[in-house]
C-alpha cells in the first residue's frame, strides 16, 4: 500500500463522484453508510440503496453491468461488506466487464455497526487483493483530486476499473428513507427495464 494515503471523507467523495456524472450511470450503493451518503448527495433515480445486507453492492452492479453494456455502472462498497464478499472480484476479474467501476470506502472498520475494526486495519491492502483477482486497472486514490482522476478515467476509459479510497469515521447525515419496493421500483424504471 503506498505510503501517504489521505484519510478522505465519504460524503465529500461522493458528492465529488456523482457531480462528474454526465449520462445516466448507475449508481449501487452498499450498506449502511455507504448508501446514506449517496442519498444524501442527491437523490438519483439510476441509484440503488441496499439496505440490510453486507457485500452485495458489487454483485448487483455486476448484473447491471452486464445486462446493460453501455451504461457506465458504478459499486460503491464499505471495506467490511467487500470482505464479506470477497469472491465477487474473481468473478469480476474473469467476466472484465468493460463498464463497471467498484469503489471501496476503507475506514478499516464495521463504522455502522459500533466501530469494530476490519482485516483493513491490518494487513489486508484492497488494491493487491483486486489485482491478485485478475482486475489490472486497480489504484488507491492518494487524496481528493486523484480520487476525482481515477472517476474521470473510469467513466472515459474502459474497465473494469477498482479505486480504493482511505476515508474516516463520519457519520452520515442521515439516512436513506427504508422503502425498499420504492427503491427497487424506482431504479428499475431508470434502467428501462420496466414500463
Ligand atoms: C450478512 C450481514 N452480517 C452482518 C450485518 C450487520 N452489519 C450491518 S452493516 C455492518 C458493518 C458494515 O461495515 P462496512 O461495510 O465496512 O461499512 P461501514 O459501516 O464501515 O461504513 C454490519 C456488521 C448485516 N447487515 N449483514
Amino acid at each position: 500500500m503506498p505510503a501517504n494515503l489521505k484519510v478522505m471523507n465519504r460524503f465529500d467523495l461522493t458528492c465529488r463522484l456523482v457531480t462528474q456524472l454526465n449520462r445516466d450511470e448507475a449508481v449501487i450503493g452498499g450498506i449502511g453508510n455507504s448508501n446514506f451518503d449517496l442519498w444524501n448527495a442527491g437523490p438519483r433515480p439510476q441509484n440503488f440503496y441496499m439496505l440490510g445486507s453486507m457485500g452485495l453492492a458489487v454483485p448487483i452492479a455486476l448484473g447491471v453491468a452486464l445486462a446493460q453494456p453501455d451504461r457506465k455502472v458504478f459499486a460503491l462498497e464499505g471495506d467490511g461488506s467487500l470482505l464479506m464478499r470477497l469472491g465477487v472480484l474473481t468473478t469480476v476479474g474473469n467476466l472484465k466487464p468493460r463498464n463497471l467501476t467498484i469503489v471501496v470506502w476503507d475506514n478499516a472498520m464495521y463504522q455502522i455497526t459500533g466501530l469494530q475494526p476490519t482485516a483493513a486495519a491490518g494487513l489486508a491492502d484492497f488494491v493487491a487483493i483486486a489485482r491478485g483477482a485478475g482486475l489490472e486497472r486497480c489504484a488507491w486514490a492518494a487524496d481528493e483530486a486523484d480520487f476525482a482522476k481515477l472517476v474521470a478515467r473510469s467513466l472515459a476509459e474502459d474497465g473494469p476499473w477498482f479505486i480504493a479510497a482511505k476515508i474516516d469515521s463520519t457519520a452520515p447525515n442521515g439516512q436513506t428513507p427504508r422503502e425498499p419496493v420504492i427503491i427497487k421500483d424506482r431504479f428499475t424504471r431508470a434502467m428501462a427495464v420496466k414500463p
